[in-house]
C-alpha cells in the first residue's frame, strides 16, 4: 500500500494555463521590438525553442542555433538579462490584463484540494513575478497564499529537465516524493518530476501533444469539467473529469 497522498505539486506554463504561444512568445517579441531587434519568434519557431526551459536560457539557445549571425554585444549577460526583464514586464502586464485564462478544470481541482486540506505547491522554471501575476489575476489576490511553496525561476540554477526545482519544493515542504503527485504538460516537465521520483499526471497542449510521456500515470487532453469531459490519451484509467478522488486513485495505482 502506497503512502497517503499529502500534496499536489503543479507546473505552471502549459499546465495551469496555456501561456506559451499566446503569452510568453508574445512577451518575448514585444521585448525584442522594444530593443529595436528584428527578431520575431513565430509559433513554429517557438515550438523548437521550447526545447530549452527558462527565458534567458531560451534567448541564448535562439542565438546559438537559429540566429548565429547576430553580433553579440560585449556585455552579453547584461544584454540577455535586460531583454528578459523587459519580457517579464510585458508578460506580467498581459496576465494582469487577464489575457490568459486557467485551463479547464484547474480552478475546480485546486479549490477541491484546498477544501480537503490537501497541501499545494508550485514547481516551475518561470520567473516568480509571472506566477504571481497569473495566479492573482485568475484565482484572486489572496490565492498565492494557497500554495505553501512557490518554487520558481532561478531559485535553483539547473532548470527542468533537472529534478532540482521539484527537489527544492519537496525539501521546503518536508515531504518525500512518494507522498506527492506532480502535474505537468511537457517532456522537460516530466523528465524533471520523474527524476525527482514523483508520480506525474500529464495534461497535454498544442506544443506537447507529441511528446513522449511513457512514464506518466495518465495522459489527458485537459483536466476537464463535469459538463465538458476530458479525454484519456494514454493509460487505462477511466476518467472524464480529473477530481481529487481520481487523483488519489492514480496516486495509489
Ligand atoms: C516553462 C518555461 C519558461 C517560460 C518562460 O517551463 O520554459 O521558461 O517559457 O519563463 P515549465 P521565463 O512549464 O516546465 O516550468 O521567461 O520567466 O524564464
Ligand atoms: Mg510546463
Amino acid at each position: 500500500m502506497a503512502n497517503e497522498l499529502q500534496a499536489l505539486i503543479f507546473d505552471v506554463d502549459g499546465t495551469l494555463a496555456d501561456t506559451e504561444r499566446d503569452g510568453h512568445r508574445i512577451a518575448f517579441n514585444a521585448a525584442f521590438a522594444e530593443a529595436e531587434l528584428d527578431w520575431v519568434w513565430s509559433e513554429a519557431l517557438y515550438g523548437e525553442l521550447l526545447a530549452v526551459t527558462g527565458g534567458k536560457e531560451r534567448i541564448r539557445f535562439y542565438l546559438e542555433k537559429f540566429n548565429t549571425d547576430f553580433a553579440k554585444p560585449s556585455q552579453f549577460d547584461e544584454f540577455v538579462a535586460g531583454l528578459h526583464a523587459a519580457k517579464t514586464r510585458h508578460f506580467v502586464a498581459m496576465m494582469q490584463r487577464g489575457e490568459i485564462p486557467l485551463r479547464p478544470g484547474v480552478e475546480r481541482l485546486i479549490k477541491e484540494a484546498r477544501a480537503a486540506n490537501m497541501r499545494l505547491a508550485i514547481s516551475t522554471t518561470t520567473t516568480p513575478a509571472n506566477v504571481e501575476a497569473l495566479i492573482s489575476s485568475t484565482l484572486g489576490s489572496d490565492a498565492m497564499q494557497w500554495f505553501e511553496v512557490i518554487a520558481a525561476g532561478d531559485i535553483v540554477p539547473a532548470k527542468k529537465p533537472a529534478p532540482d526545482i521539484y527537489d527544492y519544493a519537496l525539501a521546503k515542504m518536508g515531504l518525500n516524493a512518494d507522498q506527492c503527485i506532480a502535474f505537468e504538460d511537457s517532456l522537460n516537465g516530466i523528465l524533471s518530476s520523474q527524476a525527482a521520483k514523483l508520480k506525474t499526471i500529464i495534461t497535454v497542449n498544442g506544443y506537447t501533444s507529441e511528446d513522449d510521456f511513457s512514464g506518466a500515470v495518465v495522459v489527458l487532453d485537459q483536466m476537464g469539467e463535469p459538463d465538458a469531459p476530458c479525454k484519456v490519451l494514454q493509460g487505462d484509467a477511466e476518467i472524464t473529469c480529473l477530481d481529487l478522488t481520481a487523483v488519489k486513485q492514480l496516486f495509489q495505482a
